[in-house]
Parts: C-alpha cells; sequence; structure tokens
C-alpha cells in the first residue's frame, strides 16, 4: 500500500515509498491485552525500558562511545547529551571501548541487578559504527548475560543489521518523530547521507525512508524494536496517533511517545525559538489515546547517555571516568544469576500480594466508579518505601476498580533540604501533584502533610506493595464518597 497523504518520496525523490502490508511480526501484540508468550516475556522480562514491571527490580547502564551524529535535530544541540535517550543536560564523558568494557565489568559486579547494556549516545550509535561495536562485541564475549540494547536515528540501521544479528542485540529503538516529511523538515535542520547534506523536507524524506526500511528489517531479522517518539506540541502532537497505529502495522514492539526537553539555556533551535515542551496532561492525553493500539511505554525517564542504575535514580556519578578506572572488574556470572534468582523471587511475592489484596477489596466498584490518581515515593523493588522528604520524583499509578496502573512519573526537587527552601520547594511539589487523590508514602513529617491535606491531598503511610496501598487508599476514598452522597 502507499501511503498518499504523506506523499513519501524514495531517496532519488521520484517514486512514493511503497509501505508493506501490515504485520504483526517482531513478536509484537495484536492487540495490547494478548497474552503475552512465554518466550517473549523471556525477552523482556530483565529489560528495565520494554517491561514495566522490569524497571522496578532491573537496571540499566548506558556507556557514552559514540559522539557524532549524522543529522540534526531541531531538540539537540551537540555540546550536550543526545535527547532522543537522554535529557539534555551535562557533557558525557566519552570513553573508548576498552573503558566503557572495564565499565560495565566494574558495574556488573557492584550492581548485579543491572541487567541491560545500552549504547545511545551521546551522538548516534551507528554513526560511530567501530566504536559501538567494537564495545559490544566485547561485552558479548566478557559478559555474556548482559543484553546489549541500541537507541538510533534510523538513518544507518539497514547498512548495518548484519553486525546486529550477529552481536546478538535483541533491542533496537529508533527515533520516528513523523511519518510525514512536511512534518520532518519543522523538526529536522539537515540529514547528512553518502556524504551529502540533504536539509527540509528532502533530507526529513531520505531519513523517513531509512527508518521504515531499518524498522523492517528488525522485524524481518525479529529483532524487539521500540519507537521513541519526542512530543512537540504544534508541530507532531496531533500526528503522533497516525505515527503510533504505522509501526504498529509495520512491527514495532513497543511506542515511548516522550515529552520535548526544551530551555534556552539548552542552546537548541527550539530552546532558543521558544518551543515549548507538553504538559503533563497533553503527554497523558496523547498516550492514552494509543494505549488501545499497541503496548505504550510510560515509565521512561528520558536518561542521560551514561545513565548508570535503576531508570528512576542516577548513579552515574559514583562511576565517573576517575572513579572506575581506580576499580577492578568483579563480574561473577554465578553470584549474578544467584541475584536474579532472588529478585525473580521476591516478584513472585510481590504478584501473589497484589492479587490478595485485589481479592479482599471490600468495595464492589461501580462501572462508574471514578478513576482516581495516586502519587507514589518509592526507592524500587515495587514498594511504597521512600520518605515523602526523600523522593526526588513521584511515580503515578490511576487506579480505577480494581485495576491499578503505572501512567507517568514527575520529577520534583525533595523536600528536606537541610532547613534551606522547603517551603518553596513543598509549594512547587504540591502543584507537580495537584491532580492526585493522594500521596503514598513510607513515612512523612506532620507540617507537609498539613499542607497536603489543605490543597486536598491525602496522606497514606505505609511500607508495604504499591498497588496493595493503593488499593486501600481507593477503597476507603470510594466509601467517604459514598458517605457523602
Ligand atoms: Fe538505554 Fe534505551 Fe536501551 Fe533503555 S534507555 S538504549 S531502551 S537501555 Fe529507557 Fe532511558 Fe527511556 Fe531510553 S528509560 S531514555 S527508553
Ligand atoms: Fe542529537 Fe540524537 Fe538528534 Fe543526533 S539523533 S541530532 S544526537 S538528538
Amino acid at each position: 500500500m502507499t501511503l498518499p497523504a504523506t506523499g513519501l518520496l524514495t531517496s532519488d525523490h521520484q517514486e512514493p515509498i511503497t509501505i508493506p502490508a501490515k504485520s504483526g511480526g517482531c513478536g509484537c501484540d495484536s492487540s495490547a491485552t494478548v497474552e503475552m508468550d512465554a518466550k517473549l516475556k523471556e525477552r523482556i522480562d530483565k529489560h528495565p525500558c520494554y517491561s514495566e514491571d522490569a524497571h522496578h527490580h532491573y537496571a540499566r547502564m548506558h556507556v557514552a562511545v559514540a559522539p557524532a551524529c549524522n543529522i540534526q535535530c531541531n531538540y539537540c544541540n551537540r555540546k550536550f547529551d543526545c535527547a532522543n535517550e537522554s535529557r539534555p543536560g551535562v557533557v558525557s564523558e566519552l570513553l573508548t571501548p576498552e573503558e566503557a568494557a572495564h565499565k560495565v565489568l566494574v558495574i556488573a559486579g557492584k550492581i548485579p541487578q543491572m541487567t541491560v547494556l545500552g549504547i545511545a549516545g551521546p551522538g548516534d550509535p551507528l554513526a560511530n559504527p567501530e566504536k559501538t561495536f567494537r564495545t559490544f562485541e566485547l561485552i558479548a564475549d566478557q559478559a555474556p548475560d548482559i543484553k546489549l540494547c541500541l537507541s538510533t536515528n534510523g538513518l544507518m540501521l539497514t547498512e548495518h543489521i548484519d553486525r546486529i544479528k550477529q552481536l546478538n542485540i535483541d533491542h533496537v529503538t529508533i527515533t520516528f518523530n513523523t511519518i510525514d516529511p512536511e512534518i520532518g523538515a519543522q523538526i529536522y535542520s539537515w540529514v547528512h547521507y553518502k556524504r551529502k547534506r540533504y536539509r527540509g523536507i528532502e533530507g526529513a524524506k531520505i531519513l523517513l525512508e531509512k527508518q521504515i526500511e531499518g524498522l523492517q528489517a528488525l522485524k524481518e531479522a525479529d529483532i524487539l524494536c521500540k519507537v521513541n517518539s519526542v512530543m512537540i506540541p504544534g508541530i507532531n502532537d496531533q500526528h503522533l496517533v497516525e505515527v503510533n497505529k504505522f509501526i504498529r502495522e509495520q512491527g514495532a514492539f513497543l511506542h515511548n511517545i516522550m515529552p520535548l526537553i526544551s530551555a534556552p539555556e539548552h542552546g537548541t533551535h527550539f530552546g532558543l525559538t521558544g518551543q515549548r515542551g507538553p504538559t503533563n496532561k497533553e503527554l497523558k492525553t496523547v498516550q492514552d489515546s494509543c494505549a488501545g493500539n499497541m503496548k505504550m511505554m510510560r515509565h521512561c525517564r528520558q536518561c542521560r547517555a551514561d545513565a548508570v542504575g535503576l531508570l528512576g535514580e542516577d548513579r552515574s556519578q559514583e562511576f565517573t571516568k576517575d572513579k572506575f578506572l581506580e576499580m577492578s572488574p568483579e563480574y561473577n556470572l554465578e553470584q549474578r544469576a544467584t541475584v536474579h534468582e532472588g529478585i525473580e523471587k521476591f516478584k513472585a511475592e510481590l504478584k501473589a500480594a497484589k492479587e490478595k489484596a485485589v481479592e479482599t477489596l471490600d468495595v464492589t466498584p461501580l462501572p462508574n466508579s471514578p478513576k482516581v490518581l495516586v502519587a507514589v515515593a518509592t526507592k524500587g523493588s515495587g514498594l511504597v518505601n521512600q520518605h515523602f522528604g526523600h523522593a526526588k520524583e513521584f511515580q503515578i499509578y490511576e487506579v480505577e476498580g480494581k485495576e491499578v496502573r503505572f501512567v507517568s512519573h514527575r520529577k520534583i526537587d525533595h523536600y528536606c533540604q537541610g532547613g534551606f527552601g522547603e517551603s518553596a520547594t513543598l509549594e512547587y511539589i504540591i502543584k507537580a501533584i495537584a491532580d492526585c487523590k493522594a500521596v503514598l508514602v513510607s513515612k512523612i513529617g506532620n507540617c507537609p502533610k498539613e499542607e497536603l491535606h489543605k490543597a486536598g491531598i491525602q496522606t497514606v503511610e505505609a511500607y508495604d506493595v504499591i498497588e496493595k496501598v493503593a488499593l486501600e487508599f481507593y477503597e476507603q476514598y470510594l466509601k467517604e464518597l459514598g458517605n457523602r452522597d
């Protein structure tokens, strides 16, 4: 079939691009509700980005070995990390493949729950193929239980698909911001392909054609493909539902719609021209409208190109170059397997506790029972286990009937500032979670508790499974609603 609406052309810019017929390949569910087969489950069970459940327990790390890029996105400043897979911020320390391999082996010992090595920048990994593949090669040789993961703009994906297959890289992300070159021309300022620089619609068409080819090549190779899309209000926000439908038909496994991060101090085109990012509500609305179509990722933290740890935590400062080069690799396959077994056992216990919480729920929710958002302070492991004052982010869950769904996270400045600026921080926190009915924490002081109550946010103190605490709150909430009626 051809996509007439987008008027895509091939790289010689003469013929319309032929879009292959619908596909359910790539291990992708034909509907978001279909049970995953066991084999697919095994492929994503320990990947914190591909499985929301895994992100509470398993960590990933990135190594910054890929400085160059072959396109220019209007939300990126080359002096900073790649905005596709990392927030603009500080420049990462660049590593050689050998330094990167050393770092991975050190961290694999110190953080045995680290199961995935991703290469995501600071430029595009496939614009730096020697460094990227040499790094993967060293890790595949020396740390066989670590999954390899790659994130690319897609321009050079087909050129390297054989190498990707050969190295058993089972997870590849492509950033697809649009399937319309006219929109693409507003997002990409140039594309460098086969020694030539293309601008405007011409460049956007080449990129799109290569991305589509790349997605098809991944499907044929049975490699799990996640698609990232940066949501840019006024440019591609209305169009992302179409992108979602398209990538699903092409066999993508997961879609991650991320908010544009844009500020003048980042020095990006969008930052300097005042392009804003979406609000939490706008982002959720688009994610919700795609959710019936395919699996959506909502737990992305837009990590740095040198991120280390669980998705919500950043331990990169513990492993700066001067530090990790002094450390000895402690990689131990058996020890890691034992830790992973322990995590799996703990996950089974959590699952049982969640099921029990649902069974014992005392309120029978009516079809029109309200959806309620709650903010959770957690250090991971699927538990409410963090003090309000120590939270740097809240995980937001939506409770509806007996369902508890993770919907997003909200970054905040943590409240305990050693006595400085706490009231200003609290005001900011209250604003960030104003749409939530409760905050679930292991502990909270009287002063913030009172302020939250004044703002209509209840506080629940507990140290237990997130879903269980959320359901108990919901049960209480419905009872109170009933009493008021
Ligand atoms: Fe890294 Fe990306 Fe692999 Fe994950 S991140 S290369 S798929 S291991 Fe994950 Fe970070 Fe979001 Fe990326 S939370 S920015 S989606
Ligand atoms: Fe920047 Fe990544 Fe876009 Fe390249 S692909 S311009 S590094 S955001």
